[in-house]
């Protein structure tokens, strides 16, 4: 085992962020990045924002056995495929925690990004486990505590992954700025455990 197979510890209290630089194993990360952008079905979704529709900074598509609410959009699972098959049993074996859904996030470049927000929907229960897997464009990930402003920077590899649980979603806000000088996309994957018992109709 080398040291990148240990994970870091992100967060200084109220929750875990853990880190793994390299997840893969010997798969390649430019090899499943490029198969994620051919066999993803990427779709342009908008939002509100200040009572006008507008397009989200980014692409994304939602796979799993159950529907999700996200940012008041419900999307409805895409089947399973064979690579995301793959890359849930990376991070069931990493995080040894149990994934049904993943939403794969695509940033075309670093005009696009992700605001400040927590997985905190109530399908996802008290405490989520959330499994981040990052390929491509390196992009900073940023996470703010609610109460004391603390910011936690970290640049995230090709390849890597971190593991949000405990109290993190509580006490923590992340997101993924834009950072224009990027010119080369990214796919994030988030593993997520959706307790369909809790789905509510919104
Ligand atoms: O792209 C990332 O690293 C984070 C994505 C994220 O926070 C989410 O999908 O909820
Ligand atoms: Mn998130």
């Amino acid at each position: 085992m080398s040291l990148f197979d240990e994970p870091v510890e992100l967060l200084p209290h109220d929750g875990s962020a853990k880190y793994w630089e390299w997840a893969l194993g010997e798969r390649s990360a430019t090899d499943v990045l490029r198969q994620l952008i051919d066999e993803i079905d990427w779709e342009q979704r908008s939002i509100m924002l200040f009572g006008k529709e507008v397009d989200q900074p980014r692409l994304n598509s939602w796979y799993g056995d159950v529907a999700y609410t996200y940012s008041g959009i419900t999307m409805t699972p895409r089947p399973w495929i064979p690579v995301l098959d793959e890359l849930r049993e990376v991070c069931e074996s990493l995080s040894g925690a149990r994934f049904n859904s993943v939403l794969l996030n695509f940033y075309r470049d670093g005009r696009d990004s992700m605001g400040w927000h927590a997985d905190d929907e109530v399908e996802l229960g008290r405490e989520p486990v959330i499994a981040s897997l990052s390929l491509g464009a390196i992009r900073r990930f940023r996470l703010r505590h609610n109460e004391s402003r603390v910011v936690v920077d970290r640049d995230l590899a090709s390849g890597s992954l971190v593991v949000m649980s405990g109290p993190c979603q509580h006490a923590w806000k992340h997101e993924v700025p834009k950072q224009k000088s990027i010119t080369t996309p990214r796919v994030n994957l988030t593993f997520r455990w959706i307790h369909a018992e809790l789905v509510t109709r919104r």
